[in-house]
């Protein structure tokens, strides 16, 4: 299956299922390089994007089942799916219906107001699902910022990490170095296996870890691309579903920058990311 080709072929309006961002979330923003808005997606649209999630990884159990045999198959499940040529990324290039999720004008318009920018591109989406703890599945994800992983020269970019579940503190969400988006581009330490702690203890001192608070289905965190976090593994027996997006200000101009969303599709460096994968959704 191939995503459209124009946004508009097969636009389907969902703004009555998703929320606003106002004056306040945009100050929070700035300051802290961070913002949770709840009930930013209605559980039904939270419920629609797992089922999508669960076809296209092949995932057949939205929680972890009882079952040593149905266990077995849900962990070889999981280990296919991250297997896939694009492992857990870019969806979208083959669910439609992923496709006009993600390219909502909502959550493009959301994402203008956030960066303080006129227009707004899709860039990338990613299944954050943490499996249970019981598993053996569940990994941490290091400190890190996700600019120095995004192939564009500048970081007006934002994640739209959406909470597809309630999360629990111990289902391992997200804490933010608070108003960490100002310090410098630390490079791609996650993928490197590299110690940010260690590398750049003065950011430590600097900026204080976000508390962890419980986030309902529907909860959206954003964060700016150089804004430093992590999380932790999930402790529970449920499975934590999860998914972000990034939305760019469409004067990012491509850089050839290795990744999934943007591999393979001939982008050419220093130019802007002209190509039907990455409308412009806002205005
Ligand atoms: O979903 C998570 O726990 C972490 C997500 C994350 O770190 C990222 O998207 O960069």
């Amino acid at each position: 299956m191939n995503a459209p080709a124009k946004l508009d072929d097969a636009y389907e309006d969902l703004s009555p299922l998703i929320g606003d961002v106002t004056d306040d979330h945009v100050e929070a923003f700035w300051r802290d390089g961070v913002v949770h808005i709840p009930g930013f997606v209605k559980p039904e649209l939270c419920e629609e994007v797992i089922k999508h999630f669960m076809a296209w990884s092949g995932m057949r159990w939205k929680e972890w089942p009882s079952d040593p045999a149905e266990q077995k198959a849900f962990v070889a499940a999981v280990e296919g799916a991250f297997n896939k040529p694009k492992r857990t990324f870019g969806i979208r290039q083959e669910d439609p219906w992923m496709f006009n999720y993600v390219a909502q004008r909502k959550f493009g318009e959301a994402a203008a107001r956030l960066l303080k920018v006129p227009s707004v591109k899709i860039l990338s989406e990613t299944l954050h699902v943490k499996q249970p703890a019981s598993s053996g599945l569940s990994k941490p994800l290091v400190w890190h910022q996700d600019f120095p992983s995004l192939p564009i020269d500048r970081a007006e970019a934002v994640q739209f990490w959406c909470a597809l579940v309630d999360v629990t503190p111990d289902m391992g969400p997200m804490t933010h170095l608070k108003g960490s988006h100002r310090s410098m581009p630390g490079g791609m330490v996650a993928e490197l296996g590299e110690d940010a702690r260690e590398l750049y203890p003065e950011l430590f001192k600097e900026y204080k870890p976000t508390k962890i608070v419980p986030l309902s289905q529907g909860t959206a965190v954003f964060h700016h691309g150089l804004t430093w976090h992590c999380s932790g593994i999930n402790k529970t027996d449920r499975v934590r579903w999860a998914m972000s997006s990034y939305r760019i200000s469409t004067r990012c101009r491509y850089t050839g920058q290795a990744n999934y969303n943007t591999d393979g599709l001939g982008l050419t460096p220093r130019e802007f990311l002209d190509h039907p994968n990455f409308p412009t959704v806002y205005p």
